[in-house]
C-alpha cells in the first residue's frame, strides 16, 4: 500500500536548477552547465533515470525561449519526461522597476500581460497544463503608489489571463512575504494569493513555496486550510534558513516537510491535482546531484508521511492523548524508510542508490568534456 502510493509519486524539477546560478554577489560557473533548454532537458532526464519519480521538467520563459516549443516538448518526450508547468517572468525588465501588472504605466502593464498570455500559448505547444504566476510588484517607500488600486491591477491582469485558459488549463498564484519589494508585496501571502484565485474560480489555485514564509510560519497549517478548501494547487520546495534561500527541500528542517507531506497525506491531496515541484538553485553544489538529492529527501518525508497510522493518531486524538498522539507522529518520523525506498527503486529496475549510479555513470564526465560555456540560469531565483 504504502509503495504503491509511493510509486505513483511525482516530482517536477526546475529547468533553472541545472543552469549556473549564484547570489546579488557572485553568479559561479560549474563545469559540464547546459548551454540551452534542450540540453537542461537532458539533464533533468537524468534525474528521472535514477530516481524514476521525477518525469517532468518546468519551464521559465524567457530563460527557456526557444524557436519551437513543440519541438522542444518532442525533444523531451524523446528523453523520457515531459514539460511540467510554465513560470512567467514579469521581473527582469528595466519596464518592470516600479511593478509588472500593478505598474503604474499601463503600458507597462500590457507588455507584463501580454506575456503572461504568450505563456498560455506556450501552455497550448508543450501540453503543459500548469502556468504558474509569480509578480516581483510591490513599493519600497510609503506613499510610492496606490497600494489599494494596486491590487485592482492585479485582479484584471489575472481575470484576463484566467480567461484564455484553455480546457484542462489552471493558473497557480505563488505568494512571497518580500523581495524585491521591502514595503510592500502586492502578494505577500496566502490570504491574497487565497483571496484572488477564489474570485477567479476553480482553475485559479495557490502555490505554496516553501522558501516564502516569515521566519516561524506553520506552513503545514496553510496546507491544510487551503487544502481543506479546494484550493492547494502546489508546491515550490526548497529549503530556507534566513529568507528565500532556494536550497534543497528537506536540508534545512527535513522534520517540516515531513509534517507538511503529512497534511497533504490527510487532506486528500496526494495525487495529480497537487503538484510537487522544486523551485531550487544549486550555487555551490553540482547540479544533477543536487536535484537527485532534493528528489529523494521529498521522497523519504513522503514515505514517513505514509507511515503514520492514522488510525491510532485518531484514537489517541479522541482521547487526548496528547503525548501518545504525538508518539504516533513521531515514530513515522523517526523510521529510517531508506531501506524500504531502495527496496522499491529495485523492484522497478532502478539502483538503490541513486546519488551512486550517477556517480558512476560517467553522464558528468562526459557533458563536462562537451560542454563549454554553460548558460546562466537566471539569478538570486
Ligand atoms: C520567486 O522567488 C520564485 O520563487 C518564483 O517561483 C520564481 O519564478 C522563481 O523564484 C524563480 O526561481
Ligand atoms: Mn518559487
Ligand atoms: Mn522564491
Amino acid at each position: 500500500m504504502v509503495k504503491d502510493l509511493l510509486r505513483r509519486q511525482h516530482i517536477e524539477t526546475p529547468s533553472w536548477a541545472y543552469g549556473n546560478s549564484g547570489t546579488r554577489f557572485k553568479v559561479f560557473a560549474q563545469r559540464g552547465v547546459p548551454r540551452d533548454p534542450y540540453e537542461k532537458l537532458s539533464d533533468a532526464a537524468q534525474v528521472h533515470a535514477f530516481t524514476g519519480i521525477a518525469p517532468t521538467v518546468a519551464l521559465h520563459i524567457p530563460w527557456d525561449r526557444v524557436d519551437s516549443y513543440a519541438d522542444l516538448a518532442r525533444h523531451a518526450h524523446s528523453l523520457g519526461v515531459g514539460i511540467g508547468a510554465i513560470n512567467s517572468n514579469v521581473f527582469q525588465d528595466d519596464d518592470y522597476k516600479l511593478g509588472s501588472v500593478t505598474h503604474p504605466d499601463p503600458a507597462v502593464r500590457r507588455k507584463a500581460l501580454d506575456h503572461l498570455l504568450e505563456c498560455v500559448d506556450i501552455m497550448d505547444a508543450t501540453g503543459s497544463a500548469t502556468l504558474k504566476l509569480w509578480f516581483s510588484d510591490g513599493t519600497n517607500y510609503p506613499g510610492q503608489d496606490d497600494i489599494r488600486e494596486r491590487q485592482d491591477r492585479l485582479a484584471f491582469a489575472l481575470e484576463r489571463v484566467y480567461e484564455r485558459l484553455g480546457e484542462g488549463q489552471r493558473l497557480l498564484l505563488e505568494y512571497k512575504l518580500f523581495e524585491p519589494a521591502f514595503y510592500v508585496t502586492d502578494v505577500p501571502d496566502w490570504g491574497t494569493a487565497y483571496a484572488h484565485c477564489l474570485r477567479l474560480g476553480d482553475k485559479a489555485q495557490v502555490v505554496v513555496d516553501t522558501g516564502h514564509h516569515a521566519p516561524g510560519t506553520n506552513i503545514e497549517f496553510i496546507v491544510a486550510f487551503l487544502l481543506r478548501e479546494g484550493k492547494l494547487g502546489g508546491f515550490d520546495f526548497n529549503s530556507r534558513f534566513y529568507a528565500d534561500d532556494d536550497l534543497m527541500v528537506g536540508a534545512a528542517d527535513p522534520f517540516q516537510l515531513f509534517r507538511i507531506m503529512f497534511e497533504v497525506i490527510r487532506g486528500g491531496g496526494y495525487g495529480p491535482q497537487v503538484a510537487f515541484m522544486l523551485d531550487q538553485c544549486h550555487n555551490i553544489e553540482p547540479k544533477i546531484p543536487g536535484q537527485i538529492r532534493s528528489v529523494m529527501n521529498v521522497q523519504e518525508a513522503t514515505a514517513k508521511a505514509l507511515l503514520v497510522d492514522r488510525d491510532a493518531l485518531a484514537a489517541a486524538q479522541r482521547e487526548g492523548d496528547v503525548l501518545g498522539a504525538n508518539a504516533v507522529l513521531m515514530d513515522a518520523y523517526n523510521t529510517d524508510v531508506r531501506p524500504l525506498l531502495g527496496e522499491l527503486r529495485a523492484e522497478t529496475g532502478l539502483d538503490p542508490d541513486p546519488m551512486a549510479a550517477y556517480a558512476r555513470s560517467g553522464y558528468f564526465e562526459k557533458i563536462a568534456a562537451e560542454r563549454v560555456g554553460g548558460a546562466q540560469a537566471g539569478w538570486g531565483a
